[in-house]
């Protein structure tokens, strides 16, 4: 009897502390009466405060970085927080908008065609990581010679971040894809996946050339970790998920995590908590390690780099860490922005990107993974697409807006590939 007791005491003591840091343990996180908010700033000043709220205090969460052209920066705050958010903007005379008045709303709509959905994987809904994965794995069963999957390492957490390349015969340039490095930008996995789609399935001669005269290397979700924390826990999480050795707070922007003017000009924070830590040193994070590690084994099969991110509506190139010098290819980098863009904005929907260096169009970024891929591994077409929307929704994109903002990403490759060809890159 005795014994029984004992066996069941270190049963339930196993059960306890094989939960313990699990995901099931911390109730998710909602957002009621958060607010964002478009923030006009104008001198150094105020943006130095501004970027300091961002960084202490877990009551704000910057959504945009403060942008040279607009002078805006986004901002998501607590309703806690708002009486002392309003006055800090009166005394320091920061003009504001509110952009979104309540955050949970729009997670919750982002919800609502889960209900009605079909069941089989679409582009109606977003999905999760275990769903993406098998969704993965019926591709790779359903097209065996064409599709081949590969993998570019581990998690912090012990996930595989999984790729797939899709060739249709040897000696095709390389094109490789890297979606969803921060969590929260889920409109990334989900173009990503109707992109593989489309190259599989699509009927369209321009599509089934862009298909088969190229090999596609496509990573659909990179920061796995996070990707799952977003769903799971909390819907705003951008960072990756490893623990900071002396500081609370979690992650780093595997982003900002790179070796490539690392931590310089400030495109970068050292503060933990900042939402662009770039963690302690380049390649902390084993997901940006990871990456390094599988681009540099097959340098020699890509020539076109891109990185899927929301939100803005931009098509970015080198560099991140300045805006007082360019690449020596900047003219035809801008040629193939203008390409991309103008074949975006001829669509019925009118979207308008905007196109140029990262530091000169939007802010000054270190580190980042286009960055390393330019400078280090020499290859000169190298971009970032920020996605739908411009802050109407933000990263909180609703499902309907999924297949316009795919529909705009392809009239925006093919004339990106088209372009880059013409050049004589590929
Ligand atoms: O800040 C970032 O990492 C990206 N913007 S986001 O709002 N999605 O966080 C922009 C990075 C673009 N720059 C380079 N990759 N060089
Ligand atoms: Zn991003």
């Amino acid at each position: 009897m005795v014994n029984m007791r004992l066996l069941w005491l270190c049963a339930a003591t196993l059960v306890v502390l094989a939960s313990a840091g699990t995901l099931k343990d911390t109730p998710k996180q909602r957002f009621d009466n958060y607010g964002v908010y478009k923030l006009t700033i104008r001198n150094r000043i105020q943006l130095a405060l501004i970027e300091k709220i961002g960084e202490i205090s877990n009551k704000y969460d910057i959504w945009k970085e403060y942008d040279e052209h607009t002078k805006e920066v986004h901002i998501m705050v607590s309703p806690e927080e708002l009486k002392h958010f309003q006055e800090l903007l009166k005394v320091n005379d920061i003009s504001s908008e509110q952009m979104i008045e309540n955050v949970q709303e729009l997670i919750d709509g982002e919800q609502v065609t889960a209900a009605a959905d079909s069941g089989t994987f679409g582009w109606t809904k977003y999905y999760e990581l275990s769903e993406i994965e098998a969704w993965l794995d019926s591709v790779l069963a359903a097209y065996p010679t064409v599709t081949e999957e590969f993998i570019v390492g581990q998690s912090y957490e012990g996930r595989t971040i999984r790729g797939i390349k899709i060739s249709h015969k040897a000696g095709n340039p390389g094109i490789f894809i890297e979606s969803n490095i921060h969590a929260r930008e889920w409109i990334t996995s989900a173009s990503a996946t109707w992109f593989i789609n489309q190259l599989l399935t699509s009927e369209e001669p321009a599509v089934r050339n862009l298909a088969e005269s190229y090999d596609w290397h496509i990573v659909p979700v990179f920061n796995v970790d996070g990707f799952e924390y977003s769903h799971a826990k909390n819907r705003m999480w951008r960072k990756t998920r490893q623990p900071h050795a002396t500081n609370e707070c979690i992650g780093a922007d595997a982003n900002r995590n790179f070796d490539s003017h690392w931590l310089e000009n400030n495109g970068a924070s050292s503060n933990p908590c900042s939402e662009t830590f770039a963690g302690d040193e380049p390649g902390s994070e084993p997901e940006a390690k990871a990456l390094v590690e599988y681009l540099t084994q097959i340098k020699d099969q890509f020539s076109v780099y891109i990185s899927f991110h929301s939100y803005g509506q931009y098509l970015l190139s080198p560099y991140g860490h300045t805006a007082a010098e360019f690449p020596d290819n900047y003219a035809d980098l801008l040629e193939i922005g203008e390409a991309f863009a103008t074949a975006i904005e001829d669509l019925p929907y009118g979207t308008v990107y905007r196109y140029g260096s990262t530091a000169d169009v939007l802010y000054v970024a270190t580190g980042t993974s286009v960055d390393w891929v330019f400078n280090e591994l020499d290859k000169k077409v190298a971009f970032t697409i920020e996605y739908r929307d411009q802050g109407r929704y933000g990263f909180i994109l609703p499902p309907v807006q999924i297949i316009p903002n795919c529909e705009e990403l392809m009239a925006g490759m093919l004339a990106l590939i088209d372009k880059t060809k013409e050049l004589g890159y590929i």
